[in-house]
Parts: structure tokens; sequence; C-alpha cells
């Protein structure tokens, strides 16, 4: 394999680690914090978890360890999309267990939860999770999006962790792995099996998070790779004066990291689905919005600027959604076979004219035709609408246009709107971890070994303080059912962790509503620049802004 020189000097990067964590693990103990309760439906929640509900917060200080002392064979999974940082939550996980006894063992699951099933691990040597430490990716064993929530795969798990002698399984994943985790734990506990399971915190959307859970890992290094980017193309619009620029992001449904990309880049232009939502915002007033920068500005002859378009938008504007769940009916059964039989997309559209109500017709015929037949294309395997795949920034760009059209013809816009399109998302989720992910990444896993050590299941591995420097860092340990409340998923009610959205009355979404009238008119972009993960601590150890704001 070829090593870029990057990639060698990070090899030799020592991850920060919280203070109480740095003597190592035989000076590390527990201070034991309140029980918990659940967000919100507790007496449900209290019902479905009775072995590992309202367990106690735990923080770690430094003090003699006190935990009884017996080999540990550990299992590891990395679920879902990749996050920077996934591989040094490995790595310090595997340091912590070797630091506790080098016949510790730690085994990797291949692929993902699906691994677990599968059996099919490797067991990692020092050799080999060298190749892996300070590195993007999550190829060290690979990552998956299986579920693992029934009893059947459970009791599969069962045999297999019986098979290796497992003592604890740690899952790296989002808010369903992790709530997934918690039912596993407790299955677990309830089945005597003595294996504990512990969760670590990752997804690039930030959306893992809460007043325990103060940033998911990857969302740094990704939103600073995304504004990386975005910068240079603000820093290409002002010196070129002749694009206006739609940028998607990734994030799923949330938009903090949309919001965050606006914080480090100050476009002339970010939409935010939550506020779309509170708003009822439709398509049109969402294309007024942005029109209107586009007017002052070319009016201003400055025929250039910078969207963002948060990867969910669509689902957030009320009428959108209407119009899906009644594309979903529309199609539902055998009607699609009688859609896709008709010759023309004339016929296809005269289907759609006839099936949807006048309301939904009414959004549905002043999209653009691509996006129109889009909707038609793209089916996920339950037949549904896939609005993940919705090019949204090509969308607005297009209502955009037709509004300026308008405004160009009653005299008003006196202009020119050339337009470029961009997603981002890939781009950003295997960067080689900032040294704030590295960091976070390391410590989390490290304290994910430690909570094992003392015999804890169904917890989130913790690390906060996170906007303060490492040293103050504060690892400990949160029971995932603290974060979890009832919702109705597929037709039932299931106990998951609350989804963190964009709250609209945070410090980040304030700071950005106070400044974004002046970014729409004039030209205020940022342009952060790339990662930097040697020099000055002011410049490689940045948190986000999000962080910052929300902390104060
Ligand atoms: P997770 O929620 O699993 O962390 O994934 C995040 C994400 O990158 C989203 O932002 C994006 O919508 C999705 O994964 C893309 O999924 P895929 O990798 O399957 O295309």
């Amino acid at each position: 394999m070829n090593i870029s020189p990057l990639q060698t000097a990070r090899y030799a990067y020592k991850p920060k680690l919280p203070g109480m964590l740095r003597n190592g693990v035989g000076e590390i103990c527990v201070r034991d914090g309140a029980p918990t309760e659940s967000v919100a439906d507790q007496e449900k929640i209290k019902a479905l978890f009775p072995n590992t509900y309202g367990k106690n917060e735990i923080t770690f200080e430094k003090g003699k360890n006190t935990s009884v002392s017996k080999k540990q064979v550990v299992g590891v999974i990395l679920s879902g999309g990749q996050a920077p940082g996934g591989h040094n939550v490995v790595c310090g996980l595997y340091d912590a267990i070797k630091a506790a006894d080098s016949g510790n063992v730690l085994l990797g699951f291949r692929g993902g939860p699906s691994g677990l099933i599968e059996d099919n691990y490797i067991e990692f040597t020092d050799e080999y999770i060298d190749k892996f430490r300070n590195t993007g990716g999550f190829d060290i064993i690979g990552s998956g999006r299986t579920k693992l929530e029934t009893t059947e795969q459970f009791k599969i798990v069962t045999e297999v962790a019986k098979k290796h002698g497992l003592t604890a399984i740690v899952i790296i994943g989002g808010d369903d792995s992790n709530t997934n985790a918690a039912v596993l734990a407790e299955y677990m506990a309830a089945n005597n099996t003595g294996v504990q399971v512990i969760g670590c915190p990752k997804t690039i959307d930030g959306d893992l998070k809460n007043e325990d859970i103060e940033a998911s890992f990857g969302f740094d290094t990704a939103t600073k790779t995304y504004s990386e980017l975005i910068g240079n193309i603000e820093r290409d619009a002002n010196s070129a004066k002749k694009y206006w620029h739609f940028i998607k992001v990734m994030g799923r449904s949330a938009s903090h990291v949309a919001l965050e990309c606006a914080l480090e880049t100050q476009p002339n232009i970010c939409l935010i689905g939550e506020e779309v939502a509170a708003k009822k915002m439709s398509l049109s007033a969402i294309a007024d919005y942005i029109a209107d920068s586009v007017e002052k500005r070319g009016n201003n002859g400055e025929n250039f600027g910078v969207a963002i378009i948060p990867e969910g938008i669509v689902e957030f504007v009320p009428e959108f959604s209407m119009l899906i769940s009644e594309i979903n009916e529309l199609l539902a059964g055998k009607k699609t076979e009688e859609f896709n039989a008709l010759p023309d997309w004339d016929a296809k559209y005269e289907f759609i004219e006839k099936g949807l109500s006048a309301e939904a017709f009414g959004v549905f015929k002043i999209l653009p035709q691509f996006v129109q037949q889009q909707l038609f294309l793209e089916r996920d395997p339950h037949g549904n609408v896939q609005v993940s795949l919705i090019e949204s920034e090509k969308l607005f760009s297009a209502l955009v246009a037709d509004k300026l059209k308008a405004r160009a013809a009653a005299g008003t816009y006196k202009g020119k709107f050339g337009t470029q399109h961009h997603f981002f998302g890939y781009e950003g989720r295997c960067a080689f971890p900032s040294n704030f992910d590295a960091d976070y990444c390391y410590s989390l896993g490290y304290n994910a070994f430690m909570l094992i050590q003392y015999g804890y299941t169904g917890y989130l591995s913790k690390v906060s303080n996170l906007s303060k420097p490492a040293e103050e860092w504060v690892a400990g340990g949160m029971p995932i059912t603290k974060m979890m409340n009832m919702e109705r998923r597929s037709g039932e009610d299931k106990p998951v962790i609350r989804k963190a959205l964009v709250e609209l009355d945070g410090r980040p979404f304030e700071y950005f509503a106070e400044h974004r009238d002046e970014w729409a008119e004039k030209t205020c972009f940022t342009y952060p620049g790339a990662i930097q993960y040697f020099g000055p601590a002011e410049v490689c150890d940045l948190t986000t802004r999000t962080l910052a704001l929300e902390k104060g």
C-alpha cells in the first residue's frame, strides 16, 4: 500500500485524552452520579428495560482502579454511514484493553452489525491496528446498515458471543444503532449472558446529541471539509462574479451540517429545514426568499452568490410532504405496474393529474420536469419515493429562475442568473479526522473500555466539556435509556433515542438569524481553508462554531 507523507505523519500523532484518563487504566476510578430517568415516557421505557433502566450517570476521575480483574474479550462493530474518527475509537479501545492486560482480546466484526450475526471477524494486533491510527474511513473492519433488533438476531449474537467468550460488545453508531445497543444490552442482561453492551455516538449529521452528549463524532471533520470546499467556491464566485452556486450538503433530516457550514463560511443563503417546517413555508415562499437575495445583489451588480441547501429540506416543506404521501398512495400495490406500462411522459402526467388531489397536483405542477420524473423513477424497496435522492439544489435554482423571469418581466430585476450545482456528502465522511475528532474518538474508545472494566452495560461512552482543551474534558458514561422516548415507527410505538433537530431558540441558529440578512445582500464570505493537523492549537484544535456557540 502506498502511504502519503501526511498519513505517515498522522500515524505518529498521539491523540489527547481527557486529563482524568491520562495516568493509565490502573489510576482511574468511578464517581457515581444520580440515578437517571428517560427524557419522556418514563413508565413505558422503564417497563421495556427492567434490567438497565434508571441506572446512575457516572464520571471517571483519577484514583486507584477498583474494578474486579478478569480477562476481557471485547467485540466491536462500526454501524451505519462512515464518519471521520471511527478508526480512532477502535484504537483507543484497543490501547485501553491491552493496557489493562496484554492477554485481553479485541475482535472486530466485519461489515457492520451483520458481521456479528455472520461471525465474520478479525482479532486485532498491534501491527494491524497501527496502520489505521488517526486515519479516516471505516475500512479497518468496514461498516453496514443491517439493523440488530430482533430477538432472533439477539439469539445468534448470544451464540457468537459464547463461542468467543465475549465479555462485552461495543457498538459505534448513530441514534438507531445506539437504540439497538440499548435493546441488546437489556436482552443480554435479562438472559444472564454476562455480555455487556456499550455504545459510542457517531454520525456526521450531528443529530445524536442532547444534554449529555455534546457532539457526535465525525461532525467536526465533515463540516470542516465541506466548509473548506464551500469557502473555495465562495472565493471562486467572488473572483469570477458570474455564478450562483447551489450547494446541497448531507445531514439527513436535520440541518446541523448546513447550519455549521453557514456559520463557517457566511454564504448569502442557507436554508434550515427546521425553520421551514416551523414557518410552514411553501416551495414558492422559499424560492421567493432566495430570489430576494439574488435580485438585491443582481441589481447592485453582484450577479453571483452561494446558497446552502440541507439534504433533508424538502421533507420539511409541508406541501411537499403531502405530495409525497399522495404519490406513495397513488402507486401503492399493482398501480406501479399500471403506471410503468403507460407509453410516455404525457400519458403518465395525465395519470398523475387524475390521481392526485387538486392541492397536491398544484404543488406537483410547479416542479421542474426533471424533479417530477425523479419522483416517479426512484423508489425504495417498499415502493416509496426516495426523498433523499431529489436534487433539491437543482430544484430550488430552477424555482428561483422562474421567479426571476417574472421579476425581470415586471421590471424589478435587472441582473443575470447563471448557476452551478454541487452536492457535498461523501467527500467529508472519510477525511483524515481533525485533531478534535482524532482526540475525541480515541477518548470515546478508551473510555468505553473503562465502562466495560467497571461492569457497566447499556451505557453510552460520554466525553464532555468539549469546547475546552482536551485536558479539561470529562469522561464517564450515561445510560442510553436516559436519552429515549417512545415514537411511532412503521406503525408501532417503539423506544428510541430522541433525534436532535436544529433548535430555533438555540444559540447557533440565533447567531445565524442575527446575521443572515446582511450576508444575503452583501458579500461577507469567510474562507476557513483546509483542516490543519500540525501547527498552533488555535488553528489545529478548533471545535465547530456550533459547539462554541452552544457552550458560550
Ligand atoms: P449515519 O446516520 O449512519 O451516520 O449516516 C449519515 C449519512 O452520511 C447521511 O448524512 C446520509 O443521508 C446517509 O448517511 C447516506 O447514506 P449512504 O451512505 O447509505 O448513501
